[in-house]
């Protein structure tokens, strides 16, 4: 268990009605007494009303004192619930500091959890998915992770290999006996079902990345052929300045929209053109960046008898605008719109949904969102998949591979992580997390 008593503003940083400051560590209830004597009668896991005393300033606070193990790091917790000035949060760090605690690290409480075993890796990263989700699907892969779901099937994986490995050391150890030993073949099958399990799961990691980050959609085609007001559409409100100008947008312009479920985040381009302008080239060259880049790009041109420009991606839909101006014509293109009078701007979402997500993946009970967590899977695979491989036919060298895709798995829970691993990790979290 960590010796130093932690603290931090748990809250925002900034003004509000209340600000919680959190204490962990074996000293938290004395640390917290200096400055709130109340807690002197603290009762466990119950709301205390008192005084707020230190530095000749006197407020009225709440303090709630969690004992040890029934907190959330497992330590000895107490919160303080502050009037949530700016100041005034500061002030009292500094009084706990000065009664002997120390500023906490990003991420320090959740790690703390994790090394008390209050919950695993992946759980503490589900509570940071909760905290940036800006969608329901997002949020709702959060709350799988919080909820265990990626501790499960890491746990079901391993308690498969390790079977494996026990049986494989019985056929090595004792081969005087009289049992029936483990094969071989038998072996690569048990691994081949472990593949499939693992197959399964990493097909659900494009969808799930684009659930986390959310999908970005680029805006491109030639000026003036109405790609800001497409954007205005999508996202609901005047958010690109639409004039008859061509060449209006010079720099990128975002915005986003929640559809399904997911987080779409549109960019608006400048209008792709030859121009001698040196502003409108360099938003030219970033427009060229972004669709590169893109999940999908929709080339918009405004006339049936134009050809899209050339873009480089491979996943365009080719937008016809202005259709209010021309008929309904859909020819060479996936979809006519009217960004003027908002025809077929919710097929046009429909369409950028069905292009980019894997809808039969949003109902999986473990999606994959978690970058971290995709590297490690694929990196067990690997392993397992050596199993297979004709040249590995002693089962001295499979239960090495074996035991090492183990250990590659217990990454994502932090049983096998190394302590470079887990503060890097919890380094991504906010103070007082
Ligand atoms: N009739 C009609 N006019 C439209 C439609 N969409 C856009 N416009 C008009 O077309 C003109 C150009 O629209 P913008 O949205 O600024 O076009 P843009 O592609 O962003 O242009 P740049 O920023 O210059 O590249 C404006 O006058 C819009 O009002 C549409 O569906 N129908
Ligand atoms: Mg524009």
């Amino acid at each position: 268990m960590e010796k130093e008593t932690i603290c931090a503003i748990a809250t925002p940083i900034g003004t509000g009605g209340v600000a919680i400051i959190r204490v962990s560590g074996a000293e938290a209830l004395d640390v917290a007494r200096q400055i709130f004597p109340a807690l002197e009668h603290a009762e466990p896991r119950r709301a205390i009303f008192g005084k707020l005393e230190f530095s000749g300033v006197i407020d009225e606070a709440i303090a709630l004192y969690f004992p040890a193990p029934k907190s959330f790091t497992g330590e000895d917790v107490v919160e303080l619930q502050i009037h949530g000035g700016f100041y005034l949060s500061n002030a009292v760090i500094n009084a706990l500091i000065s009664a002997g605690a120390r500023m906490a690290t990003p991420g320090e409480f959740s790690k703390r959890a994790v090394l008390n075993g209050k919950m695993d890796m992946s759980e503490a990263e589900g509570i940071i998915d909760i905290i940036n989700a800006d969608s329901i699907s997002s949020l709702r892969a959060g709350s799988a992770l919080l909820g265990g779901a990626m501790r499960e099937y890491v746990d079901n994986l391993q308690q498969s290999l390790t079977n494996c490995m026990v049986d494989i050391n019985v056929a090595l150890d004792y081969p005087e006996y009289d049992i029936d030993f483990v094969t071989l073949p038998q072996v690569r099958e048990r691994v081949k079902a472990v593949l499939d399990t693992l197959d399964r799961v990493l097909k659900t990691a494009s969808t799930g990345t684009k659930i986390k980050q959310g999908v970005s959609v680029v805006l491109a085609g030639e000026p003036n052929v109405g790609k800001s007001s497409i954007l205005n559409q999508l996202v609901g409100y005047d958010r690109a300045i639409v004039t008859d100008i061509a060449g209006t947008t010079r720099d990128t312009v975002e915005g986003s929209f929640e559809y399904n479920g997911v987080r779409f985040n549109v960019i608006d381009t400048a209008g792709l053109r030859e121009t001698s302008d040196t502003v409108e080239r360099v938003g030219i060259e970033r427009a060229e960046a972004e669709i590169r880049q893109a999940d999908v790009v929709l080339s918009v041109v405004d006339s049936p008898n134009k050809t899209p420009e050339k873009i480089e991606n491979s996943n365009i839909i080719k937008v016809l605008n202005k259709l209010d101006q021309h008929g309904k014509t859909l020819g060479d293109f996936d979809i006519a719109i009217s960004a003027k009078t908002s025809e077929n701007i919710e097929a046009l979402k429909q369409l950028i949904f069905d292009r980019t997500i894997n809808s039969a993946v949003m109902s999986e009970s473990l999606i994959l969102t978690n970058a971290r967590h995709i590297e490690v899977l694929r990196r067990a695979k690997e392993k397992l998949e050596q199993v297979l491989q004709n040249d590995t036919n002693e089962l001295e060298c499979v239960s090495v591979l074996i035991m090492d895709a183990w250990n590659t798995l217990g990454e994502i829970t932090g049983t096998t992580a190394n302590e470079e691993i887990i503060n890097a990790i919890f380094s991504k979290f906010c103070l007082g997390k």
